[in-house]
């Protein structure tokens, strides 16, 4: 399993750079960027760049896992769906090829013949990252390739992808949007239960080098299985040095006492705004970001207690890979209205109020398909209940306190 983290981090650092090739060659960056309408409209051309960029990304790391290891392939999982339509019916299914020069022909043939758009994008899929960072040597982790299935957002926060804005990050800071915020998410799960077991999340766009121009990135990686729990970033015990962010402050804000430190989509309902505020000091201290893979990070990195959402808006692939890092830390995410409702039936019951221990069997799982009636499609694959994550789980009994009975 050393092996596959070390795999994983390779093909995630590959993903990176071919979401930086995207916006920094300028032929690649028009086509991500231009919607095309109407007259304007080219029918032999990909409906979607944006889309073929994700497809191509999650592509190219099924292949190089399936190649590593045979057993992997058919429990590979991503967001998109690699069958394409062009503007006159045509399909093409888009995977990659043995060779550079095959994947750039088959590129090609969804980019209208745009062989120049083709070769760079194919040249970025099949050419080996230069890598510092190998994984963690003497990894021992219980489980084997065979016991294991793989969810992969090729870019989560597609929106800030796209839009582009760039920020220099502060260290310690959450910074609530920009380019930083889109993530290469692949996240491992145990066949057998759901449980993710390993992680590794690539931020694509992390610091703009002054003199080059270029973007470097940033990588972080999990893992937590059985007794094994191992992660890129320090534990939170490790960083309690009296500062937030970075280092300490994680999970220090549970007592409710006004300092939990929350962050939230934009989008999020009014009503949980109002009942999560009084937790934070106030409206004013909520905090809002984009991606959910990027508020998870915060969460992980101790910039926010916890990442709270009430909608059934994020999917498996936005979670699992994040997921196994919060684990690996002492962590975790729960099914919100899972644990709205034990809450409440064990209340009416035992007058026990909020369970004082992580609920039992609300955690996120990741191997089945939601089985509701009406769920089809990416639907199946949805967090449906909304979720919590959280580092400490003093910040989760304070969330779900503030929340029990208001939804
Ligand atoms: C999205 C993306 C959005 C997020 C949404 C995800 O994934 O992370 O930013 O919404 O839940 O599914 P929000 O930013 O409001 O939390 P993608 O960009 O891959 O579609
Ligand atoms: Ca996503």
């Amino acid at each position: 399993m050393a092996e596959v983290l070390r795999l994983l981090l390779r093909v995630a650092e590959k993903a990176a750079n071919v979401a930086r090739v995207c916006r920094q060659e300028e032929l690649l960056f028009q086509l991500l960027v231009q919607e095309k309408t109407g007259d304007d409209k080219n029918k032999k051309f990909v409906q979607d760049f944006k889309t073929l960029a994700d497809v191509v990304i999650q592509e190219m790391i099924r292949h190089d896992v399936g190649a590593q290891f045979p057993e992997m392939t058919d429990f590979i999982q991503g967001e998109e769906s690699n069958k394409f339509e062009n503007g006159l019916g045509e399909s093409v299914t888009v995977t990659v090829c043995a060779t550079e020069a095959e994947t750039a022909a088959l590129l090609a043939t969804v980019l209208d013949g745009d062989n120049v758009a083709a070769s760079l994008l194919s040249r970025a899929i099949h050419q080996d990252p230069a890598m510092s960072d190998t994984g963690p040597e003497g990894l021992d982790v219980p489980c084997s390739p065979s016991e294991i299935g793989i969810w992969i957002d090729p870019i989560d926060a597609t929106s800030q992808y796209i839009e582009g804005r760039e920020e220099v990050l502060t260290e310690g800071q959450l910074s609530p949007s920009g380019l930083h915020c889109a993530l290469v998410l692949i996240g491992v799960y145990l066949r057998s239960t759901g449980e993710p077991v390993m992680g590794v999340i690539n931020q694509p766009f992390n610091c703009k080098d002054p003199a080059t121009g270029c973007w470097r990135g940033k990588h972080y990686w999990g893992v937590s299985c059985g007794s094994v729990n191992a992660c890129s970033v320090s534990r939170p015990a490790d960083r309690r040095d009296g500062s937030r962010g970075g280092g300490g402050g994680g999970g220090g804000g549970g007592g409710g006492g006004g300092g939990l430190s929350l962050v939230l989509s934009s989008s999020e309902k009014r009503l949980v705004k109002e009942a999560l505020a009084p937790l934070c000091g106030g409206a004013d201290k909520l905090t809002y970001a984009s991606g959910a893979g990027y508020k998870i990070l915060c969460v992980i990195q101790g910039l926010a207690d916890a990442y709270v959402l009430s909608e059934g808006s994020t999917f498996k692939w936005d979670s699992c890979a994040p997921h196994a890092l919060l684990r690996a830390l002492g962590g975790g995410i729960v099914d919100l209205s899972e644990c709205l409702r034990r809450s409440s039936s064990s209340s009416s019951s035992s007058g026990a109020g909020v369970a004082a221990e992580r609920p039992e069997g609300a955690e996120l799982v990741y191997h089945q398909p939601d089985a509701a009636a009406g769920s089809k499609g990416a639907e199946r694959w949805a967090n449906r209940g909304g979720l919590v994550a959280y580092l400490d789980s003093t910040a989760l009994h304070s969330v779900l306190g503030g929340l029990k009975g208001k939804l």
